[in-house]
């Protein structure tokens, strides 16, 4: 064999093998922190990915919103900029408003309640709505009781009338905290820890874990448990990617996110009472409402603006009658 064919020959070798070995770097965006329990699932769904492909996928977790706050996120994970991300249902919920009626206040008795119909036929149609819009969910994730903080004492909800008040860039959070007669500032949540110090807001609501994460409690000492959401967040990744995944690893990226999913539904439990322990010790004081029925009343105009879309008012009923 001549010195050059066999150098060919060599070379097509090679290259076979490179490409059987071919990475994908695939970038996952995530607005919390390192050690956090969504940031820890992210990386343990990572991982399983990487192994499940033999390497082929290779996912890199960008923590703290390094990539943008999450409305940003969510447009950047449509148009295929970022590939995989963790969303809070309410930013999440602008973009797929069929799943609008996620965020309602009072519509979740508890995590419990919300993953029994998440888990179900219910999440299915959720995420069926979620899939056409760009986002293929491959594990919902606990976003928790979120509860009213506030830099002044606050012990009922007349107390939280005419304060300006924090929330996510989300329509259902805007609508509920003006049917309280508070000020509602929809603010990326980098920016809340600056307003409430700069006295740009009063108050914020979140849950637990993220209360604590954020320091925001060392500000906002005033905690009226008002558990007024149970909030469901999503891990998805785009349908960008996912129309190029073949049967085995769809499987694959599904049967990851199945499993961080349940790793994160158990940080979480030991993480809230850690962020309890931690924002007691340093001064934080829960008042917890003693009667949620005159704040449950106020929502009465969200809850019928749902029932009059025959789009939201079977999921809707659904959830309330079990
Ligand atoms: C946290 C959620 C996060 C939201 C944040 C917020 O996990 O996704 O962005 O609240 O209030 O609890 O912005």
């Amino acid at each position: 064999m001549r010195a050059s064919f066999k150098g060919f020959l060599f070379l097509l070798a090679a290259l076979a093998a490179g490409l059987s070995h071919a990475q994908v770097k695939l970038r996952a965006w995530n607005i919390h922190p390192e050690g956090y329990p969504v940031t820890e699932a992210i990386k343990s769904f990572a991982e399983d990915v990487g192994k499940a492909t033999r390497g082929k996928y290779q996912v890199e977790v960008f923590s703290n919103a390094t990539l943008g706050d999450q409305p940003k996120a969510v447009q950047m994970l449509k148009s295929g900029e970022v590939d995989i991300a963790e969303f809070s249902s309410g930013p999440l919920s602008d973009a797929v408003p069929g799943i609008k009626v996620l965020n309602l206040p009072f519509l979740f008795k508890d995590s419990a309640h919300m993953f029994r119909h998440l888990d179900g036929k219910l999440g299915e149609r959720f995420a069926a709505n979620l899939k056409a819009a760009g986002f293929v969910v491959v594990g919902w994730y606990d976003g928790g009781a979120r509860s009213f903080y506030c830099v002044k004492p606050v012990s009922s909800v007349s107390d939280l009338a005419g304060k300006k008040i924090r929330v996510q860039q989300s329509d259902v959070y805007i609508e509920m905290v003006k049917l309280l007669n508070a000020t509602p500032v929809a603010l990326p949540f980098k920016d809340v820890l600056d307003a409430l110090q700069q006295d740009k807001v009063d108050c914020a609501e979140n849950n637990l874990p993220s209360y604590e994460s954020t320091g925001h409690y060392k500000v906002a000492k005033n905690v009226y448990v008002t558990s007024h959401v149970i909030s469901p967040e999503a891990l998805v990744v785009s349908t960008k990617l996912w129309d190029k995944l073949d049967k085995d690893e769809r499987a694959a990226f599904s049967a990851a996110g199945a499993k961080s999913a349940l790793l994160m539904r158990d940080l979480w439990n030991k993480r809230i009472t850690l962020a309890l322990e931690t924002t007691t010790r340093q001064g934080a004081q829960f008042v917890k409402v003693k009667d949620a029925s005159p704040m449950v009343r106020r929502m009465g105009p969200l809850y019928g603006k749902y029932m009059a879309d025959p789009k939201t008012r079977e999921e809707l009923l659904t959830i309330i009658a079990d």
